[in-house]
Formats: C-alpha cells, sequence, structure tokens
C-alpha cells in the first residue's frame, strides 16, 4: 500500500536526519516501542484475517526491519562523529614544553647564597649560627657594646631611631649584628663560638650603599681565645670563600669601640681589566673589622674579664657578595628585577657546601 511506503520513507528520512544520539533514540521510542507507531502497526495483524495478514504480515515486519537496520547504521555513524568530535577537542599538544617547576625555576638571591656559603665555611669550624631581631633597644646596639651616652662613636653609625615609647625610649633598626652578639653572651656560658649572618640599617644611600645592608659577624669566648686563633679563623675563611690554596691578609689597627685592640684586615689582589683575583697582585681590598673583645663589653655580658676573653669580626656580606661574584653595582640587590636574578642568581638544589663545593 502507498501509505505504508510513504510512512517508511518518511521515518527513514527522519532516521537520516535525526542530528544526535538523544534524538535518535526519541525517533526509535515513537516507532519501535511498547507504544510506537510501527509496534502498534504490528498489533493489527493479530486481528486481521488469515488472508489479510499474509499481505500485510511481511509488508509491516518487513519494515520494521528496515526501520530497525537503519536505526543501527545511524547510531553508529552519530557514535563515531560524536567520538572523533571529543578526540578533536581534547586534544593534547604533547610537543608544548613543560612549565618548569620551581626549584627549576626559581633562584637564590646571590645574599643568600652567600650566606649560606658563610655559613657552611664557619660550621665546619665548629661555629653555630645564631640569630636576633632586625629592632633592638639602644642598650643593646650601643650601651652594653661600650658605646656610652652621647659619644660620639654613636653618631658613625647613621642611626635609624623609631618614634619614642611612653617611657621615651626610643628602639632603632639594629646599626650592626652585634646585639644578637649581647644576647649570646648574657643567654649562655663560654665557651660560645658563634656567627650571627643577618639585616642591618644605616641611613646611608649611595652606589655603594644601602640604608638597609647585610652583615656576618662572628663571635668566640673562652678562657684564652687569642689574636692567633682569631688570624687562623679569618685566614681559614677567606681561602675558603674565595676558593683560593693561599691569601696574604693584612692588619691595620682600627678603632671600634667594642674591640681593644681592633683591626682592619685587607687581602691581597690583583686587578685586571676590572677582574679582582686574590692570592696574587699588588692591590689591597679591606674585606672586614675584627678584635679581641673589649673588657668592658664582658662586663656588661655578665663575664669576668679576668677569666673569660675572645675575639669578634664583622664582614660586609653585600661587599664580599660583589667581590665574588663580579657585580659591579650594588643597588640592584634589592631592586627585584627578574632580569638581574636571572643573571645573578643561583639554583635552588645547589646548595653550598665544603664537599660538594661552594659554589655548585
Ligand atoms: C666588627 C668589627 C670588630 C664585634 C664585636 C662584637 C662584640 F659583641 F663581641 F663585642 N661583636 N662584633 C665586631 C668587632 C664587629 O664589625 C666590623
Amino acid at each position: 500500500m502507498t501509505d505504508l511506503d510513504a510512512l517508511e520513507r518518511d521515518l527513514l528520512a527522519q532516521v537520516e536526519g535525526a542530528p544526535d544520539e538523544t534524538a535518535l533514540e526519541g525517533l526509535r521510542v515513537a516507532t519501535l516501542g511498547k507504544k510506537g507507531s510501527v509496534s502498534e502497526l504490528l498489533k493489527t495483524l493479530g486481528a486481521m484475517t488469515p488472508d489479510a495478514r499474509k499481505t500485510w504480515g511481511p509488508r509491516i515486519n518487513g519494515l520494521r526491519d528496515r526501520l530497525q537496520a537503519a536505526l543501527s547504521l545511524r547510531r553508529e555513524a552519530l557514535a563515531e562523529a560524536a567520538l572523533a568530535a571529543r578526540l578533536a577537542a581534547e586534544r593534547i599538544d604533547v610537543t608544548l614544553p613543560v612549565r618548569e617547576a620551581p626549584e627549576i625555576r626559581g633562584r637564590i638571591h646571590p645574599i643568600s647564597q652567600v650566606i649560606d656559603e658563610i655559613t657552611a665555611i664557619f660550621s665546619e669550624m665548629g661555629f653555630a649560627v645564631a640569630e636576633g631581631p632586625d629592632i633592638e633597644t639602644d642598650e643593646l646596639n650601643f650601651t652594653a657594646l661600650n658605646f656610652p651616652p652621647g659619644h660620639p662613636a654613636r653618631e658613625m653609625h647613621d642611626t635609624f631611631f623609631l618614634a619614642p615609647d611612653r617611657d621615651g625610649r626610643r628602639k632603632v633598626l639594629r646599626t650592626h649584628t652585634s646585639p644578637v652578639q649581647v644576647r649570646t653572651m648574657r643567654a649562655q656560658a663560654p665557651p660560645i663560638r658563634v656567627i650571627i649572618p643577618g639585616r642591618t640599617y644605616r641611613h646611608d644611600s649611595d652606589q655603594t650603599h644601602t640604608p638597609m645592608f647585610h652583615q656576618v659577624e662572628g663571635l668566640v669566648i673562652d678562657k684564652a681565645a687569642n689574636l692567633g686563633n682569631l688570624k687562623w679563623v679569618l685566614e681559614t675563611f677567606c681561602k675558603a670563600f674565595f676558593e683560593v690554596d693561599s691569601v696574604t691578609m693584612r692588619f691595620r689597627p682600627s678603632f671600634f669601640p667594642f674591640t681593644e685592640p681592633s683591626a682592619e684586615v685587607d687581602i691581597q689582589c690583583s686587578r685586571k681589566d676590572g677582574e679582582i683575583r686574590f692570592g696574587e697582585g699588588q692591590d689591597w681590598l679591606e674585606i672586614l673589622g675584627c678584635g679581641m673583645v673589649h673588657p668592658n663589653v664582658l662586663r656588661n655580658c655578665g663575664l669576668d674579664p679576668d677569666e673569660f676573653q675572645g675575639f669578634a669580626f664583622g664582614v660586609g656580606i653585600d661587599r664580599i657578595a660583589m667581590l665574588k661574584y663580579g657585580m659591579p653595582d650594588l643597588r640592584p640587590f634589592f631592586e627585584g628585577d627578574l632580569r638581574w636574578i636571572e643573571h645573578y642568581g643561583f639554583r635552588p638544589l645547589d646548595v653550598p657546601s665544603l664537599v660538594g663545593g661552594l659554589t655548585g
């Protein structure tokens, strides 16, 4: 019958045009489902005469079979297309570079590197690391260290003062790390061997000075520590730090309120085309200050100068970092310019040690 042929053409066209698997499933339910249009047609066979059924049975069943075949063909085609679309959408370009992990991408600031190097060297000599606050009392920064109140030596330091507290006392940004030595002597009994790396502050700013800078100071207190020990410690440090087999050092008499006698130490070097080499040459480079701890300082820290003595030294970290790593200007140290740290920074996994090498 032409009605059945028209129905078949229409259904097959709908199957062919189903845009996705959901629409196709809707079509299946509407035709072959329990109450689907084709299922309803099949049900009419039961009520027919045997003759009519002979004619209509094969036609309606044929329609159902062809419709079923068309549905599964279309379902396969749609599934294939959906998979292809997903593969295209979720495609990953495995040739793209991987983003580096922080421990690979990051850089250690030369100051941190040099502090780690210095710590490694002095640890080997039996020194511990001590630390203290950046904001100190006047007593710890000056008075205990034998700078009497009103003494002109306080002016050598271009101190940053904080606003006075209720009692009119003004705290200071520490001008050196020496207050930590005082804290250490007051807190623990000799023998003492410590180094103190840290930030220090002075009101000074030009090509070679920043208002915040870094120092390492060292302190040794026992019953017999002497200038000979001091010289050995400093020479051992300089050779290890500058990675040379020998250094020539020159001790010039100097003055610090907290040491007596006091000296400034130069090391011999050569300068060719702006490049500095140690252990050779005719030039002298000032690198640190040192001396025997003043009896007044020992007394101020509760130690009897007739029983205990010791030496101390102070090194400017920023300055020796510039010398060792050939950095001509101090100011970019604290500007946070990524290009500078890319160039002068160190790799996080190259940890300085005397065994593995200080500088990787
Ligand atoms: C220096 C130079 C010389 C020093 C002295 C002391 C203390 F606390 F023991 F008295 N601490 N640091 C010292 C001595 C520091 O820096 C250039």
